[in-house]
């Protein structure tokens, strides 16, 4: 196998689950963590329940790692306190500690959240400028700029993956754009861990679906070539037309309804 060991952070999360069975057949030795129960461990598997803003916990988990794919953090948008703890101080110890163990590539799951701004009308690639839509894709730039830092000081590659939707079926019209099946956010994983000197790059994470918000021409060094498409559900969320003329601002911007959210406080 062509890994010894790889760390999976938020194993125990939507995506994480379902690239546990993946990695299996790309290591020898999967370490798989999250502040989640993680489950039984497979035969292969190391399970370490950390919580990634405990800084000597993420050190241990960085031990002897060839490389990460870190999916750990809070996925949607939340009060500034439990994002600072979980994707800010969580990403920051992740970086340190693959600093200190010298671990040379990471791929971090940003999201689409870090362009929510853009609007509808507009194709992005990876030289768009962020344009967050929310704390949580304020935290997802934060990551893009640490990794970058982190790669041109001292040469830890990343690949930052700006997600779309990735669920079982898009739940929205929104998500006929932005939908990532399970296989092509696999796919994209597997390209990123395997493609020779990435340096640090941007790729975004969709499908191959009829409407594209997105241009992957500036990483297609990946070789990510997505097989599945939203149009198997277009029956249930017909197409119309861009809608950047309108007023509802959750239909002019790419991130949707996360650009009408506000800055939460913790209770
Ligand atoms: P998820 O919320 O199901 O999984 C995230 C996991 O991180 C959870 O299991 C959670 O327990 C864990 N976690 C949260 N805080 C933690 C902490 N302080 N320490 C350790 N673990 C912690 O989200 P999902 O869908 O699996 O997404 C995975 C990653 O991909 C996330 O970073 C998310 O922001 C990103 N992403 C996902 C998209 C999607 O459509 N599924 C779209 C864009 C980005
Ligand atoms: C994300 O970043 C979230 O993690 C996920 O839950 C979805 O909301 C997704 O973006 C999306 O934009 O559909």
């Amino acid at each position: 196998k062509p890994f010894r060991r790889l760390l999976l952070t938020g194993a125990a999360g939507n995506l994480g689950r379902q690239l546990r069975a993946a990695l299996a057949h790309w290591a020898e030795t999967v370490r798989v963590t999250d502040i989640a129960s993680l489950g039984q461990a497979a035969a292969h598997e190391e399970a370490v329940q950390a919580n990634l803003a405990d800084r000597e916990a993420v050190h241990r988990l960085l031990q002897d790692v060839d490389a990460v794919v870190h999916l750990g953090g809070i996925s949607v948008d939340a009060p500034f306190d439990d994002l600072l703890e979980a994707n800010i101080r969580g990403t920051y110890n992740l970086y340190a500690a693959a600093h200190k163990h010298g671990v040379k590539r990471v791929v971090f799951a940003s999201s689409n959240h870090a362009i929510g701004f853009h609007p509808v009308t507009e194709v992005l690639d990876a030289d768009s400028p962020l344009r967050p839509d929310c704390l949580y894709g304020v935290t997802k730039c934060f990551g893009e700029s640490l990794s970058r830092y982190y790669f041109d000081r001292f040469g830890i590659e990343t690949v930052c993956l700006r997600i779309g939707s990735s669920f079982e079926e898009p739940k929205n019209p929104r998500m006929m754009v932005t939908y990532l099946s399970y296989r092509d956010f696999i796919e994209l994983v597997r390209c990123s861990l395997f493609t020779n000197r990435v340096g640090h790059a941007i790729v975004y994470g969709a499908s191959d679906n009829a409407v594209k918000w997105w241009d992957n021409t500036k990483a297609s060094f990946l070789g990510f070539r997505p097989k599945d498409s939203s149009q198997q559900f277009a029956e249930r969320f017909p197409p119309s037309a861009p809608t950047a003329d309108r007023d509802d601002p959750a239909q002019r911007f790419q991130g949707g309804a996360f650009v009408i959210g506000e800055p939460m406080e913790r209770a």
